[in-house]
């Protein structure tokens, strides 16, 4: 590696300047990009699950649209981000490899599983708040085609909160059996949607190189806490009470206390011991298998078309 080159890229780091993919970049830079990108792709794919589950069940032919629109939006930004990884060379077919093999990860929320529809609203207000509140910073991200994915995931996520929310505000004027319906909801994802943001910063390995590389903005804390702050008036306004006793504002720190999160659960749960892992990445596999015919179709149609289309090797994988 040439001292150059080292020193462009921190220069382009320390300037607020992006990477391109055609730029040289360290290989641990690459490597890191490749794993989160990786693992948010994947978490959009197997986010569309929880949710799907309701799609055919929904109440109103109102609701099955918004939440059909909604699903299929979370696979185009897998779409997006896996494009992302592809510019740093990772190959779909590999990504897909290595989460259907337990090798790469995917968000801990989706390893629970969603009991009513109160729950379709509340991973809108809660866990779309969560990833806007983690992504929007990520928009800042060095690396410039991740950084330019996320400006749109970001826009529909903020689209995604608002109809969680309006949901369960017509929910929460409805019977009480539909209020009990939507606390139920949020006693179940308050904790897991406060372990969306990782590790606290003192267990979190990649943190301090990743903010170092202009990857992340912010620390897994300090993200946590603005989600807190910015929750517990939604939850008032909403009527319902967030499942946690030590929950109170802090004058002199200017936001929440808030009580201790359930690391072990965290933990076992990031380690495929969750409710619903094994049914999620089982039916990912199944639905990878399913799709081998259609990917052997574009195969073929590439093949008959060279000069239009740039066959990767990866595809047919
Ligand atoms: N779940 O050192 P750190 C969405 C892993 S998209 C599972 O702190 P880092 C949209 C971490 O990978 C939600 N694993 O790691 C939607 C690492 O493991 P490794 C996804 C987790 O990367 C809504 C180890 O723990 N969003 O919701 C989790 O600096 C509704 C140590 O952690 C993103 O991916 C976790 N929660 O910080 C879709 C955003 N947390 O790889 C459908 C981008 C940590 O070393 C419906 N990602 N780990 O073996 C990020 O911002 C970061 O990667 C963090 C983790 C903050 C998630």
């Amino acid at each position: 590696m040439s001292v150059d080159l080292q020193e462009h890229f921190d220069e382009t780091i320390a300037h607020e300047r992006r990477i391109e993919p055609r730029d040289w970049m360290p290989d641990g830079y690459r490597a890191t990009m490749i794993r989160q990108i990786a693992q948010h792709a994947h978490s959009e794919i197997i986010g569309m699950q929880p949710e799907g589950n309701w799609i055919t069940r929904a109440p109103s032919l109102r609701r099955k649209a918004i939440l059909l629109a909604k699903v299929q939006d979370e696979a185009g930004h897998g779409m997006y981000l896996y494009s992302a990884a592809e510019t740093l060379g990772a190959g779909r077919g590999d990504m897909t490899a290595k989460l259907i093999g337990g090798r790469q990860k995917y968000s801990s929320i989706f390893n629970y599983p969603t009991l009513s529809y109160a729950d379709v609203g509340v991973i809108g207000w809660l866990v779309d708040g969560a990833a806007i509140c983690n992504q929007v910073p990520l928009c800042r991200s060095s690396y410039g085609p991740y950084a330019r994915a996320m400006i749109r995931i970001c826009k529909e996520e903020s689209f995604h909160q608002r109809q969680g929310y309006e949901l369960l505000l017509t929910m929460m004027r409805g019977t009480a059996a539909q209020r009990e319906m939507v606390q139920d909801a949020v006693n179940r994802f308050w904790w897991p949607s406060l372990m969306m943001f990782g590790p606290p910063d003192a267990d979190s390995p990649n943190t301090a190189q990743s903010m170092e590389w202009g990857i992340k903005r912010h620390t897994n804390d300090e993200l946590r806490q603005r989600f807190v702050d910015m929750s517990v008036p939604q939850a008032e306004k909403l009527g319902v009470t967030l499942p946690d006793p030590l929950l109170r504002w802090n004058d002199e720190r200017g936001h929440y206390d808030f009580g201790p999160v359930d690391w072990d659960e965290f933990k076992a749960v990031i380690a495929g011991n969750g409710p619903c892992n094994t049914q999620r990445v089982a039916r990912r596999k199944a639905a990878h298998d399913e799709g081998a015919w259609v990917r052997e179709a574009a195969m073929a149609h590439a093949r008959k078309n060279p000069e239009r289309v740039r066959v990767s090797p990866e595809a047919s994988s």
